[in-house]
């Protein structure tokens, strides 16, 4: 039986993926963490604690205590945020992926590391259209440096040490359940609480910013789907891209005011604009098909449907 703790389990991609974990491998087998209380649904229907990744020690303690099996280790600072404290970023984003890979290495129980990279890892110099699996890699962020180094230590990690560490290449995600945590492709998650909540939106990007998206059960499902995987298919332990869907903030517009007509879109690009410039417009993920299935469902027409009820359902809760 599995022992599976997860990092970061109040972010956008934790809350959602504790449930789905616990769904597989039954609610008290899924260990959820992070520095902030949880939504309701992951405090109540397992176990939940705050820890902090960066504290090693209580780390290696909890780790033993509970038996743990995988790690989920989704905490980082994202693109957005990263650029405001550069320095503060580097160190949260590599000294909590060194401590997991480090616990992985000295603890025998530990059999599989799940770690996110990020299409951040691509730069300027990087073929923007179909970015395959290998290719040139020149971050200019520093979250993106960030994520380059740690697909690097991961892949050593892996052939040194025979850590079995996985990981995917995120697109931007795209969910309702939780607030995005701060990066440069939150404006499609942002736009639809605006569209909801006011008819209006000002996005961060200049209109024809063409990014790979994904929503968020897509998402899981390819992470679950590569954890899964036998140990045989995965030749991958840097990072596998993951292609999702390609579109820019006026072709989501145009799909919102198919529901809503009234919806306007204004452009105010800010500081995140360079970093989206420097990111693919799209993902070739043929090379990860080959090896296991990261296929999306989600197409953009899909993804807007079920954003905007989701945002609707949550606000007529409140
Ligand atoms: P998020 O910011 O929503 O969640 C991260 C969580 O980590 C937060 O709840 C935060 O409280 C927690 N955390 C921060 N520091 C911590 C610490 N020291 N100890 C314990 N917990 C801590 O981020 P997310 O969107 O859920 O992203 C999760 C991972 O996926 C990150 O590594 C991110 O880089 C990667 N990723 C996300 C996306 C995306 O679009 N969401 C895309 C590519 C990659
Ligand atoms: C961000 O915009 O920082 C993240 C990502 C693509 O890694 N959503």
């Amino acid at each position: 039986m599995e022992k599976i703790l997860v990092i970061g389990a109040a972010g956008q991609i934790g809350s959602e993926l504790v449930m789905a974990l616990r769904k597989i491998h039954g609610n008290d087998n899924v260990f959820a963490t992070d520095l902030k209380q949880a939504p309701d649904d992951v405090i109540n229907s397992g176990p939940f604690q705050i820890l902090d990744v960066m504290d090693d020690k209580r780390l290696i303690h909890f780790v033993i205590r509970n038996k743990i099996t995988q790690i989920y280790h989704l905490a980082a600072v994202l693109s957005g945020n990263a650029e405001k404290l550069p320095i503060q970023a580097w160190e949260i984003n590599m000294q909590s992926l060194m401590n997991i890979l480090d616990l992985a290495r000295e603890v025998d129980e530990i059999k599989k590391v799940f770690w996110p990279s990020s299409i951040a890892v691509f730069g300027p110099t990087t073929p923007r259209v179909n970015t395959p699996q290998l290719t040139v890699m020149e971050p200019n962020t520093v979250y993106g440096i960030s994520k380059l180094a740690g697909e690097r230590w991961c892949e050593y990690y892996n052939k040194r040490y025979g850590v079995d560490v996985r990981s995917i290449r995120y697109p931007g995600l795209i969910s309702y359940k939780t607030e995005a945590g701060g990066g440069t492709t939150d404006y499609a998650v942002d736009i639809f609480y605006e569209a909801i909540k006011t008819g209006k939106y000002e996005c961060f990007l200049k209109e024809d910013t063409a990014l790979p998206m994904m929503f968020m059960d897509d998402a899981i499902n390819a992470t679950i789907n590569l954890m899964e995987a036998p140990a045989d298919k995965i030749s991958t332990h840097s990072s596998y891209n993951v292609g999702g869907i390609s579109f820019d903030p006026k072709q989501l517009a145009n799909e919102i005011k198919k529901h809503i007509p009234e919806f306007e879109i204004t452009y105010k690009p800010d500081f995140r604009q360079p970093i989206a410039d420097s990111w693919p417009q799209s993902i070739d993920d043929s090379f990860s098909q080959t090896e296991w299935d990261c296929s999306a469902k989600f197409d953009i027409k899909k993804l807007t449907e079920t954003m905007l009820n989701g945002v609707k359902a949550k606000f007529e809760e409140k």
